[in-house]
């Protein structure tokens, strides 16, 4: 493969920030200083930022929903083909156990339906849903292979893990170089509020956040913590909506504690104004698990990303259309399928809400959402930064150019986008993976099913960012 020089830019990355030219070789980054030349390509990025590709350790593509019969509307095609365009060169979705499957067998399925298709590197983390002698036997085994995270939902009917099912997965995973990302959601407290609304006949898609209250989510992301700091185990807390949940964090990274955190755009972009009944059944466009959060709580967790006490931003890529999906719950909002649409816009949405309106620095936008997803899973620096040797994965904004969003210009397969009409800069220009050009000026030119499986390192929890 001849080299590519990336010429005129300025690089931007977790620690730094000036004028430098990228020299591409076999798909790694080869060097890096002014003035560089090369006989092979050469791209012009005067004006414009170059930094690493994003990396959004949250995705749900092709993803059943059993309860409902549904799957997200994104296959691994289509869903990365999204990522790509939104600047995203590596992924880790999941790979979901069905009750008394084999983890190792449930992660082979998965890596089956995503190998054909995917366009950038990826990787899974394993949803455990029955934890039996044979699951923990098996944790060994990932972790070994490189699928060291272990995703366990505290709350959704038959994908919940109890506390003692939890604690003796966490002390497995202490022991073997594994870490736990978490749904923490107090599922007794959601059962019953969920009950007490459907009793009095509130079954409108606005009941769907008051029965999933901040208190619910701050109770069970606390009781993680501390059953984490029982086992010795290193913990990721997904999608943290609020400061007083981020607290807790906050409090337990104060005595040592291995734990870290990520937040999502759109608990920090839109607000629980989403929810007001004047609109109608469209609010469960906006129905997510947690929910969208009011707007003080929105401004706190702002300062939660700026001073450093969350660690990541992914994007919970959920996407359900609106028309025959989302509407499985007009009689009943519990059955409207949880999630939001947002690869494509995570990047740009950070950009635009979190640089250009001054909030964060360009290397805390490139720490969130690539560097430490890198390091929180596993794959730094080979993935997340632009050290010399790391893979290529670059991609090139130009700060200036702003887009209006909208369904129709994303190219997820879903028929709306929870941002309709916001205008937005951070969108790539070019996004390479490993030293390949895949989208260019919005144009897609990569195979299906040249993406690689990332194998990650063992999680050292002293590592953590
Ligand atoms: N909540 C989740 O936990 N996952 C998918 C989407 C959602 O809303
Ligand atoms: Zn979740
Ligand atoms: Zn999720």
């Amino acid at each position: 493969m001849a080299d590519i020089l990336i010429r005129g830019g300025t690089v931007v990355t977790a620690d730094s920030m000036g004028p430098t030219d990228v020299l591409i070789r076999d798909g790694k980054i080869a060097q890096k200083g002014t003035g560089l030349e090369t006989d092979g390509s050469i791209f012009d990025a005067t004006g414009q930022w170059v930094m690493p590709g994003g990396i959004d350790t949250h995705t749900h593509l092709d993803h059943p929903i059993g309860r409902l019969g549904v799957r997200t509307a994104d296959d691994f095609h289509v869903g990365t083909i999204a990522g790509a365009c939104g600047g995203v060169t590596t992924i880790i979705d999941f790979s979901l156990q069905d009750r008394g499957e084999s983890l190792l067998k449930a992660r082979d399925r998965r890596l089956g339906e995503i190998e054909p298709n995917s366009i950038i590197d990826y990787s899974f983390h394993t949803i455990v849903t029955d934890v039996n002698p044979n699951s923990i036997k098996e944790v060994e085994s990932l972790v070994e292979s490189g699928f060291p995270s272990f995703k366990v939902y505290m709350t959704y009917g038959d994908k919940k893990v109890g506390d003692g099912d939890l604690l003796l997965l966490l002390e497995e995973l202490a022991a073997k170089g594994g870490l736990a990302y978490l749904h923490c959601e107090n599922d007794c407290a959601v059962t019953h509020l969920i009950e007490r609304h459907i009793s009095r006949g509130e079954t409108g898609p606005s009941f769907h956040a008051s029965s999933r209250p901040v208190l619910v989510e701050a109770e069970a992301t606390n009781r993680a913590i501390m059953l984490a700091e029982i086992a010795g185990a290193p913990i990721c807390i997904a999608h943290v909506t609020s400061k007083l949940v981020a607290g807790h964090l906050e409090e337990a990274r104060g005595r040592g504690q291995p734990v870290v955190g990520e937040t999502c755009p759109q608990y920090l972009v839109l607000n629980d104004a989403v929810y007001d009944p004047e609109g109608g059944f469209e609010v469960a466009k906006f129905v997510c698990s947690p929910p969208i959060r009011d707007i003080d709580q929105v401004e706190a967790l702002w300062s939660t990303v700026e001073d450093g006490l969350l660690q990541q931003v992914s994007s919970d890529h959920a996407p359900f259309h609106y028309e025959d999906q989302k509407t499985t719950g007009r009689d009943n909002f519990t059955r409207i399928p949880n999630g939001l649409p947002g690869i494509e816009t995570r990047l740009p949405l950070m950009f635009t809400y979190g640089v250009k309106a001054g909030r964060i620095s360009p290397s805390r936008f490139v720490e969130l959402t690539s560097t430490n997803p890198a390091r929180i899973f596993g794959m730094y620096p080979n993935k997340g930064s632009l050290k010399v040797g790391a893979d290529a994965d670059i991609v090139i904004v130009d700060p200036n150019k702003e887009v209006e969003l909208s369904a129709r210009c994303l190219h997820s397969a879903v028929d709306y986008t929870p941002y309709q009409g916001l205008r937005v800069s951070g969108f790539p220009t070019m996004t390479f993976s490993r030293g390949e050009v895949i989208v260019q000026d919005g144009e897609v030119i990569a195979k299906r099913g040249r993406g690689h499986l990332v194998r990650r390192q063992k999680i050292d929890p002293k590592s953590l960012p």
